[in-house]
């Protein structure tokens, strides 16, 4: 994908070739799970469009990142049945992941993310996930799929172990499976206001990390396009300090951001979700110290 579309709107010059990219941005618009709010097959081409507006120069970082290699894949058709969309996310993640590439794929709902997973677990068996989210979407099957967003979680655990961070809405059946299984979630009540989680959330992951971003993670209040908003959310700071520390301590292996659903004139949230998807990447590539 070329310019003006690719990720960060960069001329030919420097949007390097395929072969050439280590980032692979894979936008994935699919919404057909959909319980709450709609909008979410929209969000992979507002983040696009957003991050014509990210300055390529990181504050933080010192450094502008597009020289490793930014690609823009085309828009992955949607499937009709989200069984389908998981099988096609998973044949296009399992090219990229075989090619080396560190994959960031745009949401789209979160269903899709079992099919990246299923991918990086061929290339790492000892994968395990880390995932951010408003909801614990431990459902066992919800619509009539097993493969709906609110089941995705339980679709990943079966595939490898996952720590979830910013929980804050379950039912009573999920929360007594969590608890029963004793997994491992980091409730937004605990964790919206300090930074007393980190090193324990970290110690629960495995060396090879794939993150799952459900963008309600956030507080409501910066991030409102989404289909299913939750008060009590996460700062934008809190997320990108744990954000940094996973990236130095754990080789994270690849990325998703799942359920912005842009709302007309809220220019903030698909900017913010852009910007993320931009500190992501340069985390991964310049973060270490
Ligand atoms: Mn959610």
């Amino acid at each position: 994908m070329r310019y003006p579309d690719n990720f960060l709107g960069m001329e030919e010059d420097w949007a390097k070739p395929y072969d050439k990219s280590k980032v692979v941005i894979l936008p994935a618009p699919y919404e057909g799970t959909v319980s709450y709010g709609s909008g979410t097959a929209k969000g992979p081409s507002a983040i696009l469009e957003a991050s014509k507006q990210v300055e390529l120069y990181d504050e933080e970082l010192g450094r502008e990142f597009y020289e490793i290699g930014i690609w823009t894949e085309d828009e992955l058709k949607a499937e009709k049945t989200p069984e389908k969309m998981v099988d096609s996310v998973y044949d296009a993640a399992k090219k990229h992941v075989n090619a080396g590439k560190f994959l960031v794929m745009l949401g789209g709902e979160h269903s899709i993310p079992t099919g990246t997973v299923k991918a990086y677990k061929e290339r790492y068996p000892k994968l395990s996930v880390l995932h951010f989210d408003a909801h614990a979407d431990l459902r066992e099957e919800y619509h009539d799929t097993k493969y709906s967003h609110a089941a995705v979680m339980s679709r990943v655990r079966e595939i490898c172990p996952a720590v979830q961070v910013g929980i804050r809405s379950l039912s009573k059946d999920e929360a007594d499976k969590a608890k029963n299984n004793k997994y491992d979630i980091f409730w937004a009540k605990d964790i919206h206001d300090n930074e007393k989680w980190f090193d324990k959330a970290i110690s629960k992951l495995s060396d090879d990390v794939y993150i799952t971003f459900d963008i309600d993670v956030f507080d409501p209040s910066i991030m409102s396009s989404t289909g299913t908003p939750e008060p009590g959310g996460l700062s934008w700071y809190l997320v990108l300090d744990f954000l940094k520390e996973v990236f130095r301590k754990k080789n994270v292996v690849g990325f998703d951001l799942v359920e912005l659903a842009p709302i007309e004139g809220r220019h903030d949230c698909d900017f913010l979700a852009a910007r993320l998807v931009h500190k992501v990447i340069g985390y991964k590539f310049f973060g270490k110290k």
